[in-house]
Formats: C-alpha cells, structure tokens, sequence
C-alpha cells in the first residue's frame, strides 16, 4: 500500500477540525452567547472580550497542530506499518525550540492581559462613588455624594415561590431569584467608582455585564470602577459562598440614561417634589423608579 503523504493527512485532519468547529458556530440560533464568554456593556468587559478571543484563538491553533501531529504520528506511524520508536536520549536543538515558542507565546498573550488587568485596577477620574456593603443575605448601596442609601433584598415575589409549599410555582415568577425589591440605579455613560465591603462574612459583587466581579470583604474597602455604555437592566449575583441563603441575594442594576438618573436622585432625596416635577412636561419621566 502506498504510504500517504503526512502533510496531506496534518492538512486534512486540520480541515475537519475547523470545518466542525465552523459549523458549530453557524448552526441556526447560535448568537455565542450559550457557549461563549459574553461582550458586556463597558469598556473593560469589552477589552476583556476581545482578550478572551485572542487568547482562545491561539489555543484553538496550538490545539489543532497539537493534536494534528499527534493523531497523524500514531496513525501512519504505527508499529504493524513497520515502524520502530526513534531511538534518542537528548537534543539541544528540540528543547530550545519547545522552550523558546511557549515563552514568546505566552509574552504575546501576556502583554494585553496586563493592559487590561491595569485598565480594571486603576480607576480614571471617576464622577461619582456608590459603597457597596454584602450582608447575609441581601445588599446595602450608598450613594457617597448624594446621601442616598437603601438596602436591595430578594423580590417577594421570588422569596415566596422558594418555600415548599408556597402555592406560588417559581416557574411563574419573571426572573425567579434575580430580581431584587430596590435596584440599584446608575447612570449610563459616566464613570462610577465602587467601594466594596460587607459587615459580615465575605460576598462577591458580580454582574457579569460590567465584566468584573469584587470580593466583598468585612473590614476592608475593595476598589472598582466602571462606565456602562448602554442604559438597561443588568443582573448577577453575590459570587461567594457565604451562607445558607448565599443563592438568595441577586444584584439588580438600573442604567438610565443621565437625565433620567438625575431626576431619580431627585425623588430619593426630596420625596415631596416628586409630584410637582412629573407635572412638569420637561422633565423626564422617572415613575417606574418611585419608592416602593
Ligand atoms: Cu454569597
């Protein structure tokens, strides 16, 4: 039997791994937000997406050769066509090329990593500053310049459907475990700094779409920032173990556009002017945010 060409086989064998990767990919209904690591709604979760696919596309290629070479090498090679194992001890050669492409690899992927590691950690000059303290179980926010602090508790609506018995099916209730009583309201496009703590034991403050998420720790103050591009609802959870009812305390954000963020810091701190602001045809409406 004619020996086939190994180049044609490494070619070949790589051809169906994209080719199934491809279809994957292009399958009817796949947006790659099933599989795949969401883009997020700030500048960091965006640099972190693009980092994310750089670096899963070098492992995709280092995969493919990999795994390439190693299927041709036992296929074609096998001992029933004839062949003996190499018979060698060392080669200088072979050891400073596994070690030198690694190394230039992983600096390659090392220097957008740090770049976006320093971008997360050192916050720019931020507009406003909102505390976040974790509590068994729910959240407390303070909006540090404008006096404003409430605590955001699971929805009653979620709290009852999750005891047995509760005549309410969670599969009734909208966005069973993830919605709160009191969102958090922020404003979009306008740098906001966190400061993150708990009075308790240790949490974690994660809302996927913001593309970061920060130990709440009882004693000291965790530092993050963000700028959210895009108004809308965004929810995540606390991301670290810290009791029974750890499943239990989602974060639900609120992002209005500025305008309409002002006028809700307006109806938290003066209550009464709520009333004569919504007959004033000027303002923005800020209804579906008044005091529960
Ligand atoms: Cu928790």
């Amino acid at each position: 039997m004619k020996k086939p060409n190994t180049f044609i086989v490494v070619a070949a064998v790589a051809a169906a791994v994209i080719a199934a990767t491809w279809l994957l990919l292009a399958a009817p209904g796949y947006t790659g937000n099933e599989i795949n690591m969401t883009r997020g709604v700030t500048s960091q979760s965006t640099i972190n997406y693009s980092l994310h696919m750089t670096v899963l596309w070098i492992c995709i290629v280092i995969g493919i050769i990999v795994f390439s070479a190693m299927f041709v090498s036992i296929v074609l090679h096998r001992k029933s066509r004839g062949y003996n194992p190499a018979q060698f001890t060392h080669s200088t050669k072979a050891e400073i090329i596994w070690t030198v492409i690694p190394v230039l690899i992983l600096v390659v992927m090392a220097v957008p990593a740090t770049r976006a590691l320093v971008n997360m950690e050192v916050a720019p000059e931020t507009e406003m500053t909102v505390k976040i303290t974790g509590f068994q179980w729910r959240w407390k926010y303070e909006y540090v310049e404008d006096g404003i602090s409430f605590i955001s508790s699971l929805d009653p609506e979620s709290n009852a459907a999750r005891r047995l018995a509760s005549g309410t099916p969670p599969e009734e209730v909208d966005n069973y475990l993830l919605e709160v009583d009191k969102p958090l309201v922020l404003p979009a496009n306008t740098k906001i700094k966190f400061l993150i703590t708990a009075d308790d034991v240790i949490h974690s403050w994660w809302v996927p779409a913001l593309g970061w998420k920060r130990d709440a720790v009882p004693g000291y103050i965790n530092e993050a920032w963000t700028e959210i591009m895009e108004p809308g609802i965004y929810r995540g959870q606390c991301a670290e173990l810290c009791g029974r009812d750890h499943g239990f305390m989602p974060i639900v954000l609120h992002v209005l556009p500025r305008a309409e963020y002002d006028a809700w810091v307006l109806e938290q701190q003066n209550p009464e002017s709520v009333s004569r602001l919504a007959a004033s045809p000027a303002r923005p409406s800020a209804t579906a945010y008044e005091n529960e």
